[in-house]
C-alpha cells in the first residue's frame, strides 16, 4: 500500500484541505496574535511531506482566512488588496510560508473577498467625497433612503457620514458592496488575482460570498451578472496560473441553486447542504437526510467539484453542535472524509476543540499543549482559549493512539494512499437496513473500489446490502478490512457470492472501510 504522487493538475481533485485562522493558529514573536511565521513554524503539524508519517495530518492544501490589511480582527474589510496586514507579518513572510509549504506537498489557498471592501479602504474614502471622485463608481449610491431588507432581514442601505446620499452594503455599513457594472473595479479586482498569483506564489483562492458580486433590479443574488463576473474571475485565473485552483462560498444548502455555479464559473464549490446534513445525521443518529443531501449533490453536481466539510469558521463548532460527544464526532468526520471532491478541515475540529457563537469564540486560539495559554503564545493570546485546553490539546492527543487527531490522521492517510477514495466516483448503496441508522456507498476508480459503511445510531446493527450484487459486476468478492472506528466496530465482511451479502453487524456510531480488490 504505497501513496501515489499527486499530479500537478490536479491536485486540488486529490487531496484534503485544512482550513487556517491565522491569527488564532501559532503565535512567533509574543504579541498574542498569530501569524505567518507562527503558521510556517507549524507546517509540520499539517504536512510534514512525508506519505508514510503517521505524525502529521496530511492535507496537501491550506486555506488561509483573510490575510490582507484590515480593519477587524477577522479580515473581511480589506483596506488593501495588495498587501499582507502587517500584525501577520510582512509580503515576504507570506511567500516564505508558501515556500516551505510547497516543499511540504501543501498548496495555499488564500481567502478572496470579492463582493465588499472596508469603508476604510482608500477606494471607498474616495467615493464618498462624492460624484467626480475617483472611484466613485466603484461603489453603489442612492441619493434617496431605500427601505429594502437583505435576506436575513438586515438594511442594505446606509447614510454617507459626509454627505445627504446612501450606499449599498449588503453585510453592513462598515462593508460597501463593490460594483461590479464599473468596468474599472473588475479589471483591478481580476488584477488583484493575477498579482497573488505571480507575484506572491498563492495556489488559488477561496471566494467569499459568491451570490452576491451583481445586483439587478432589486435582486441581489444568484445573478446572471453575478454567474458572469465568476466566468471572468477563472478565465483570467486559469490563464495566469494554469495549476491554481478556486472555490466558492455559496452558503445555500439547495443543491439546485448550486448547480447554477457549474459549469464554467469556479472549478468547485463548498457543499453546504452535505455538510449540514453530516452533522445533524451525527448529532440526530439518522442517515436518511445524509443519504439524500449526498445523493442529490452526486446527482446534481459535477464529480470532484463539490467540497464535503463539517463546519467553518461562521459555524458553531461540530464538537459543540454534538455536545462534545467524541465518538459522533469521529463518525462525522469518517462520514465526510470518505466522500468525493476536496474535503475541508477547520483547524482544531481534529482534536475536538468547542465553540460556540459570537464569532470570536468558534475562532479561538489553537490548544497545542497543556503549557501556559495552550502553547500558542507566550504573551497574551488576542482571545482567550477555550477553557478545556489543558486536558484537550495536540500534545496529549499524539501521545493517545486512539485520538480524535488520530483517528483524523488515519482517515486521511488511508485516503490518501487510494486513489478511489481520493478521485474515485461514488455509488450510494441501497441497505437492508431498517433502523434508519445506516448509509452505505462505494468508491471506485480504476481496479480498485472500496465500500464505505457508516452507523450514525447508538445501537449495533445488522446490515443487509443486497444492493451490492447489482452494482458491482462480479460474483465472488472477499472484501478485507481497510479502516474501523471504533476498533472491533464490524464484525463479519459482506459477502459477495450469495443473494444474502451483508456486513453481519456494526457497532454504533462506527465507520467501517472496506477494499474490495480488484478481480
Ligand atoms: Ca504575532
Amino acid at each position: 500500500m504505497s501513496a501515489s504522487p499527486v499530479a500537478a493538475d490536479t491536485w486540488w481533485q486529490e487531496g484534503v484541505c485544512y482550513e487556517v485562522f491565522v491569527r488564532s493558529f501559532y503565535d512567533s514573536d509574543g504579541d498574542g496574535i498569530g501569524d505567518l511565521k507562527g503558521l510556517t513554524a507549524r507546517l509540520d503539524y499539517i504536512n510534514d511531506g512525508n506519505p508514510a508519517s503517521t505524525k502529521s495530518l496530511g492535507a496537501s492544501c491550506i486555506w488561509l482566512m483573510p490575510i490582507d490589511k484590515a480593519v477587524s480582527y477577522h479580515g473581511y474589510d480589506v483596506t488593501d488588496y495588495y498587501h499582507v496586514d502587517p500584525r501577520y507579518g510582512s509580503d515576504d513572510d507570506f511567500r516564505n510560508l508558501v515556500a516551505e509549504a510547497h516543499r511540504r506537498g501543501i498548496h495555499v489557498i488564500v481567502d478572496f473577498v470579492p463582493n465588499h471592501s472596508s469603508n476604510q479602504n482608500p477606494w471607498f474614502e474616495s467615493a464618498l467625497r462624492g460624484p467626480g471622485n475617483p472611484y466613485r463608481d466603484w461603489y453603489r449610491w442612492s441619493s434617496t433612503p431605500r427601505s429594502e431588507k437583505g435576506p436575513w432581514g438586515q438594511e442594505l442601505w446606509h447614510k454617507s457620514p459626509l454627505r445627504d446620499e446612501y450606499y449599498y452594503g449588503l453585510f453592513w455599513g462598515g462593508m460597501p458592496d463593490l460594483n461590479y457594472e464599473t468596468p474599472a473595479l473588475l479589471a483591478e479586482m481580476l488584477k488583484v488575482t493575477q498579482y497573488w498569483l505571480t507575484d506572491m506564489h498563492a495556489d488559488g483562492f477561496r471566494f467569499d460570498a459568491i451570490p452576491y458580486l451583481v445586483e439587478d433590479d432589486g435582486r441581489i443574488q444568484h445573478t446572471r451578472g453575478t454567474h458572469e463576473v465568476l466566468r471572468k474571475f477563472r478565465e483570467t485565473i486559469r490563464a495566469t496560473s494554469p495549476g491554481s485552483f478556486t472555490i466558492g462560498e455559496m452558503s445555500d444548502e439547495d443543491p439546485q441553486i448550486l448547480a447554477t455555479y457549474y459549469p464554467d464559473q469556479l472549478d468547485a464549490y463548498f457543499a453546504f447542504g452535505v455538510a449540514f446534513a453530516t452533522v445533524n445525521a451525527a448529532r440526530t443518529g439518522k442517515a436518511t437526510d445524509f443519504i439524500k443531501a449526498v445523493s442529490d449533490a452526486n446527482r446534481l453536481l459535477p464529480a470532484g467539484r463539490w467540497s464535503p466539510f463539517l463546519s467553518n469558521h461562521d459555524h458553531v463548532r461540530v464538537m459543540s453542535q454534538l455536545g462534545g460527544d467524541v465518538a459522533r464526532e469521529r463518525v462525522a468526520a469518517g462520514a465526510m472524509l470518505m466522500l468525493p471532491g476536496m474535503p475541508f478541515v477547520y483547524y482544531g475540529e481534529e482534536i475536538g476543540m468547542l465553540g460556540v457563537k459570537p464569532d470570536e469564540t468558534i475562532r479561538n486560539p489553537m490548544q497545542w499543549s497543556s503549557a501556559p495559554n495552550g502553547g500558542f503564545t507566550s504573551g497574551r493570546p488576542w482571545e482567550p482559549l477555550q477553557p478545556d485546553w489543558r486536558a484537550k490539546n495536540v500534545a496529549a492527543q499524539n501521545a493517545d493512539g486512539s485520538s480524535l487527531l488520530n483517528h483524523y490522521r488515519r482517515l486521511i492517510q488511508l485516503r490518501n494512499s487510494h486513489p478511489a477514495l481520493r478521485s474515485g466516483d461514488l455509488t450510494m448503496v441501497p441497505t437492508g437496513d431498517t433502523t434508519g441508522t445506516i448509509a452505505a456507498w462505494l468508491r471506485r476508480s480504476k481496479g480498485e473500489a472500496f465500500l464505505i459503511v457508516v452507523n450514525f445510531g447508538d445501537r449495533r446493527t445488522r446490515v443487509p446490502l443486497p444492493g451490492l450484487r447489482g452494482i458491482l459486476p462480479t460474483n465472488a468478492v472477499a472484501p478485507e478490512r481497510a479502516y474501523m472506528d471504533p476498533q472491533g466496530a464490524c464484525d463479519g465482511i459482506p459477502m459477495m457470492d450469495d443473494d444474502s451479502s451483508e456486513v453481519s453487524s456494526i457497532a454504533g456510531r462506527s465507520v467501517c472501510v472496506f477494499r474490495l480488490p480488484p478481480n
